[in-house]
């Protein structure tokens, strides 16, 4: 017994309740009383069957991942579970929650499963860069069949508890007192008697696998995996599991997951996954949180609509402001017709539409903001036309309704002037479409409320986005780094790199697409406008956008694309024109490689990040991960620009950014100072900013 688990007897059932707060993770302080207790129970004839439960909120939602990277401390969690198998009396493990990578796996040890229907089963360990190493890839196609298995472990998606029990992963499902449901169970399922089968001995689901179709179906998830190790290695470990015997299949997992555990694609992945959590705390726990029940947004173009979504799909009410019935109409019929896509797509139910679309309200006049208790304004990126929306709303939004901009760069401090209740106003900038990209920027200005500033930090989180708490400056975190990415792009085209193998290699390191690709499909007149607001040029993308070649949505841009189509093809006009350039500004042309590629877009990113910590823009490096993993699609295997700098080695990129700042005179390659603290002592240090 340890306050960890306990064990109690109850007409012949051994209850195990296993209680490590807050969800239930396989912790050395957990497995090892679990495996005495379980030893105990085996040989004890007082206990005719065995039930594993979990106190708290949750069933065990896996091995604790704090302990990966450490020495490994006995018993680990296969002992448990082969332990399991020893037992010739019945084992049920009674689910809640999540059963989640080793929690599952310690579950697929017992003889049966019974869920509380709200339950979620899954092996999500590819979600941080590693398999099932508890034996999860060899059982769980022993009960679900080898396919399902293998979507369920590449994907890491945990099923819902009716799912489970119809693919045979579920023996019972329960809706009401699932303790006493799995008592119940386990109780006559002993008084039945019999030889119960342990999991690893039933080999009928996997000897109906077509093995063609499976390999078929892993080949089309390895081309899915974008230089991710771990969705390979859980589809080999999956085939073992069809084509070897147990033993030497669970031998070959545990092979796969010591490599991958120690490498730096997981290492990146769980650094992710605890700055994730980390980047949601901002101070204030203890603050009264304000009431949001409707929230109001002005501007029903993308961006508005997008907002407006990703508020309704969390089950909010919203109002939706704009300036004509006409401008109104058009906005709605977007949204109505992105809700229709996701119905055919099959990722909606035609009831949840409805549901969602009735929970809009149009209007066109402000005075139907005045029961909002958040009010978001998505309008057109101009700040006198921002000030007139703050002026207007300051007259009618109710005493404490939360006032924020849509702004991805202009001042929110000065935006603020325009009400006479700056406490309550702050940046949400969300990420095009709205409605499914995970980050959320909140800016924090000078005088906003912390209750204001936690409150839409909770409520980020209710409507699945990932929020990171970032400072005033222009474009913030994302985009003013993004600035610094591009800074150099059009000197590398200018001096010999074609946007082909600019991408390419941006692609290469794992970007899903380089910046040219992105230009072009974001639209490159938008550059355009904010470099000419800036008094700012580019020579080559400015060219480009005078020939109205504003990229995907004209058909040209860095590329060409066939009518209809989204794929880029060279275009020679584009080569000629950069040629030209490079001509008439004297610029000789040499062979660009790729690394120099990275070097001169990635280290830049990651000196404006040391800036951005050292101004306090954030509070945390890895903060600045999250932006960039969840907004801009930098490669999660390599945890982010801030991560990845340890990975690359801070003394590099400190030596070749003095490098081509002596190289091109140009202070993008300055190093920071707190980069170059960095290059010293191997940690980020940040100021305390933002939060
Ligand atoms: C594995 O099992 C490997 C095995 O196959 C092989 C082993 C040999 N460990 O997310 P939340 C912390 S790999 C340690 O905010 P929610 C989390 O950091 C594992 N800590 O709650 C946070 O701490 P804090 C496979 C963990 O209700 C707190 O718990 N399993 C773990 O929104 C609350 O977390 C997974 O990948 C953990 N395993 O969501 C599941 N999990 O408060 C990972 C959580 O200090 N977990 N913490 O910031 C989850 O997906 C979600 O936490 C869960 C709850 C859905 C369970």
């Amino acid at each position: 017994m340890s306050s960890s688990v306990s064990v109690a007897i109850e007409n012949g059932v051994a209850v195990v309740t296993i209680d490590n707060p807050p969800v239930n993770a396989l912790s050395f302080h957990v497995r090892r009383p679990l495996y005495e207790a379980l030893a105990t129970l085996r040989d004890d004839p007082s206990a005719r069957a065995i039930v594993i439960a979990c106190a708290g909120r949750t069933f065990v939602a896996g091995a604790d991942i704090t302990e990966f990277g450490k020495p490994v401390e006995q018993p680990e969690l296969r002992a448990i579970v082969a332990l399991l198998e020893t037992i010739a009396k019945p084992t049920v493990a009674a689910i809640h929650g999540t059963a989640l990578g080793g929690g599952l796996e310690l579950a697929l040890g017992c003889h049966f499963r019974v869920a509380d229907q709200g339950a979620r089963l899954g092996l999500p360990e590819v979600k941080l860069g590693l398999l099932p190493g508890g034996g999860g890839t060899v059982r769980l196609p022993r009960l679900v069949g080898a396919e399902k298995a293998l979507g369920m472990i590449v994907s890491g998606a945990p099923i819902l508890a009716g799912e489970a029990k119809a693919a045979g992963l579920a023996d019972a499902v329960v809706d009401g007192d699932l303790l006493a449901e799995a008592i119940r169970f386990a109780s006559e399922t002993a008084d039945q008697g019999g030889v119960f089968i342990a999991v690893r001995d039933r080999n009928d689901r996997l000897a109906e696998t077509d093995l063609a179709a499976f390999d078929a179906q892993a080949t089309d998830l390895a081309r899915k995996s974008r230089g991710l190790d771990a969705p390979l290695a859980c589809a080999e470990a999956v085939h073992n599991a069809i084509t070897l015997p147990f033993d030497e299949a669970l031998a070959a997992e545990r092979a796969l997951f010591v490599k991958l555990v120690s490498g730096d694609q997981s290492r990146a992945q769980r650094h992710l996954f605890f700055a994730e959590r980390e980047a949601a705390k901002v101070p204030g726990k203890d603050l009264q949180r304000r009431t949001i029940e409707r929230v109001g947004i002005i501007g029903a173009g993308t961006m508005g609509g997008g907002i407006a979504m990703a508020f309704a799909n969390g089950g909010f009410p919203v109002t939706l402001l704009e300036t004509s019935a006409e401008a109104l109409q058009r906005g709605m019929a977007m949204i109505e017709k992105n809700y229709a896509v996701s119905v055919s797509r099959g990722s909606l139910t035609e009831e949840a539409r409805e549901q969602r679309l009735g929970l809009f309200k149009g209007s066109t006049d402000y005075a139907d903001l005045a029961d909002c208790d958040l009010i978001i304004e998505a309008v057109f990126e101009d700040m006198a036309v921002k000030k007139e929306v703050f002026g207007k709303l300051d007259a009618v939004a109710r005493p404490g309704a939360i006032l924020a901009t849509n702004t991805s760069y202009l001042d929110v401090n000065e935006i603020a002037t325009s009400t006479a209740r700056p406490r309550d106003v702050l940046g949400t900038h969300f990420f095009s479409p709205a409605n499914v990209m995970k980050l959320l920027e909140i800016v924090r200005a000078e005088k906003t409320a912390p209750d204001a500033l936690a409150t839409v930090a909770d409520l980020a989180r209710r409507i699945g986005k990932v929020a990171v708490v970032v400072g005033v400056c222009h474009g913030f975190v994302g985009n003013r780094m993004l600035s610094a990415r591009g800074a150099e792009n059009e000197f590398l085209l200018l001096e010999g790199a074609t946007p082909g193998q600019v991408d390419k290699a941006f692609t290469d390191f794992g970007w899903p697409m380089g910046p040219c690709q992105m230009g072009d499909l974001a639209g490159l007149d938008i550059g355009w406008r904010n470099r000419k607001a800036r008094g700012l040029t580019a020579v080559i993308a400015d060219t480009l956008c005078e020939e109205g070649r504003f990229g995907q949505k004209t058909g040209r841009g860095w590329y060409r694309y066939e009518s209809g189509s989204r794929e880029p093809a060279t275009d020679p006009e584009v080569e000629k024109l950069i040629r030209t350039k490079a001509g008439e500004l004297g610029i000789a042309q040499r062979e660009i490689g790729a690394d120099e590629i990275i070097e001169r877009t990635l280290y830049p990113l990651i000196n404006e990040g040391a800036k951005i910590l050292q101004e306090g823009i954030a509070a945390r490096a890895s903060d600045i991960d999250v932006v960039w993993v969840n907004g801009y699609g930098f490669p999660i295997g390599k945890g982010g620009p801030m991560f990845w700098a340890g990975l690359e080695g801070a003394v590099r990129i400190v030596e070749r950014l003095e490098y081509w700042r002596q190289r091109t005179g140009r202070g993008i390659f300055e190093p920071a100072p707190v980069l170059r603290r960095f290059a010293e002592t191997g940690s980020w240090e940040a100021v305390g900013g933002a939060l």
